[in-house]
């Protein structure tokens, strides 16, 4: 046998191959994926095939265009080249039905973002054939500037980057960190999806068993609601690494081996001991790279996993002991019904089923209804309360009283009609008895909204925030009614037992108050158009649209019999 090479900072723990019953396993494990619809089919994803292949067309004609207005030669012009690369869930071959196609346009060191936004749509609108783009939102202000569009029915999440060489060839890839000479950090920015992604995919002994795996790890962390890097919870890239760690520790294991010792490798981890695919790499640019030996502020980071390709950063700086807490939890159930899975106990459908926030797991929960006068006002605003929840969660952890606070990651959005200042009032504290008629509640990731990701990325990042234009209302609540539009978030909590002679009584005033300031304090708020409130909910007052049919509330306890 030849040598078994190292794959990543440690010797691996087991180079054994899978048995027949782990195979066997792994079979049953793809069967249930795509029970669960977790792969499209085939002429699917030959559509997304002839999609990236029109958007490279438009990249080599849109940097021809571009090199042309700028004076080059028509030697030049000829030579000048530009390639797409992608990233995300495509460019790890674990995308799904609903999937996006997360692109990359690389040009060379002419052609600059403005180019961008300014000819590459029109390009586009000419090569693709008529009807093909149902939607295309330009988004330059974003923390990475973005164009989102919809083509061919796929979505596409389109950036751009430039290199300082005078072409870009189609044998080229963005391994090389002297590529990143003379950019500024929003270049880097947008290179850096596509450098970690490929470097993970490097990084990782077999493709497939990753592959399947993560696909795996993806739908159970979805379905026990712990997948969002927004509230405090690791996100896809996240994910990854912690897979691809595991792949590394057990080269030749198959996937659903892979799978159950991730949840065992994870949760006996001793965080915040950082998850690392390779040593860290220092680079030719003034920037920074995650050190907690320099950085104080890195030294904070509860369970770091970082990214391999330089400048490494922490994916998962806004973990909080609370969420921490709470993916602990999970992993530890994860790993107990693999074990039952092996035993045939269980099978891997009773892996991924729903999580139980709005049913069983708390009797307390606090609402935070972001509520505008207008949609537009609303996409932005409530993507910024998205992204400060954290802040709300961080101080509820310090509260003596409070085990745990577990932000539920998915907003409720609702649009109302109300007809006077009481509704008005209701509606803007979370009630859902006055929702427009013909009106159904939406979830924030499944409305895809441009200007809400980008306020939440741009919160995020402490860049920032546009606010939407002054909007002038019409109507008032006392002639034909008006429609509010609002956001709900929730947050479970947990509380600790009490002792003898403590009251049960959570005050949160204060705290609702910092964060309420927290996010009027944003540049964009407008007073007349915006609103933010924070209320107590108990588990038997959760609104019907939190709840998936067949699923039951808590019941309101009986008054006591004396
Ligand atoms: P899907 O299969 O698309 O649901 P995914 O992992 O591809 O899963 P996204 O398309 O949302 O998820 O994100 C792909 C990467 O793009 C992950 C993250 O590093 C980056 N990213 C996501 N949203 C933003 C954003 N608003 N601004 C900047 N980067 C983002
Ligand atoms: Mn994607
Ligand atoms: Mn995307």
């Amino acid at each position: 046998t030849p040598p078994v090479r190292q794959w990543g900072v440690t010797p691996p723990i087991s180079t054994v191959l899978p048995t027949k019953d782990e195979l066997a396993a792994n079979d049953d494990l793809i069967a249930e994926l795509k029970a669960q619809n977790n792969f499209e089919l085939p002429t699917e994803t030959e559509r997304r095939k002839q999609v990236l292949q029109l958007l490279q067309r438009v990249t080599v004609e849109f940097v021809q265009v571009v090199s042309r207005k700028k004076g080059l030669s028509p030697a030049a012009v000829e030579a000048s080249g530009g390639k797409i690369f992608t990233y995300g869930s495509y460019r790890l071959g674990v995308y799904g039905p609903g999937s996006d196609i997360d692109t990359l346009v690389v040009g060379p060191k002419h052609v600059l973002i403005d180019d961008f936004f300014a000819e590459f749509p029109p390009i586009l609108q000419r090569m693709a054939s008529e009807g093909a783009i149902e939607k295309m939102t330009p988004v330059p202000d974003a923390f990475v500037p973005i164009i989102k569009l919809e083509l061919c029915g796929i979505s596409i999440d389109l950036i751009f980057a430039r290199l300082v060489i005078p072409a870009i060839p189609m044998n080229l890839d963005l391994k090389n960190n002297d590529y990143l000479r003379g950019l500024d950090e929003r270049e880097v920015r947008s290179l850096n999806g596509t450098r970690v992604t490929d470097e993970i995919l490097e990084l990782v002994p077999q493709q497939k068993t990753f592959r399947l795996a993560l696909r795996a790890i993806k739908l159970w962390a979805q379905r026990r609601a712990i997948y969002s890097n927004i509230v405090g919870f690791p996100g896809g890239v996240a994910w990854a690494m912690l897979v691809a760690r595991v792949c590394q520790l057990y080269p030749q294991a198959t996937g659903s081996v892979i799978v159950g010792k991730f949840f065992r490798i994870m949760n006996k981890w001793n965080w915040p001991q950082p998850v690392l695919l390779k040593q860290i790499e220092d680079g030719p640019l003034q920037i920074k790279v995650w050190n907690p030996k320099i950085y104080h502020g890195d030294r904070f980071h509860l369970m770091p996993i970082i990214t391999p390709a330089y400048p490494s950063m922490c994916a998962t700086h806004n973990i909080s002991m609370s969420t921490k807490a709470v993916i602990l939890r999970e992993l530890q159930r994860g790993g107990d019904m693999v074990d039952k899975i092996f035993m045939k106990q269980l099978s891997w459908q009773d892996l991924f089923t729903r999580h139980t926030f709005f049913t069983h797991d708390y009797k307390y929960y606090l609402s935070i209804t972001a509520s505008s006068k207008t949609k537009e006002a609303e996409s932005v605003w409530s993507g910024l309360v998205e992204s400060k929840l954290r802040h709300l969660v961080g101080a509820l952890d310090r509260k003596p009283i409070v085990a745990v606070a577990h932000p539920f990651p998915k907003g409720f959005e609702r649009v109302h009609l109300i007809k006077n200042e009481q509704e008005m009032e209701a509606v803007k504290n979370g009630s859902t008895q006055y929702q427009a008629k013909g009106t159904k509640t939406a979830m924030t990731d499944e409305t895809k909204d441009a200007a809400h990701q980008a306020a939440v990325q741009n919160t995020l990042e402490n860049a920032e925030v546009p606010g939407p234009a002054e909007v002038k209302v019409e109507g008032t609540v006392d002639n034909d009614g008006m429609t509010v539009y609002t956001t709900t978030y929730y947050i479970g909590l947990e509380l600790k037992p009490l002792e003898p002679g403590q009251s049960r009584s959570l005050d949160i005033s204060t705290d609702s108050q910092i964060f309420k300031s927290t996010c009027t304090s944003w540049p964009g708020y407008q007073e007349e158009v915006m609103e933010l409130a924070v209320t107590h909910v108990r588990s038997f007052d959760l609104p019907d649209d939190v709840f998936q049919p067949g699923e039951t509330r808590a019941s309101r306890p009986k008054k006591k019999v004396t």
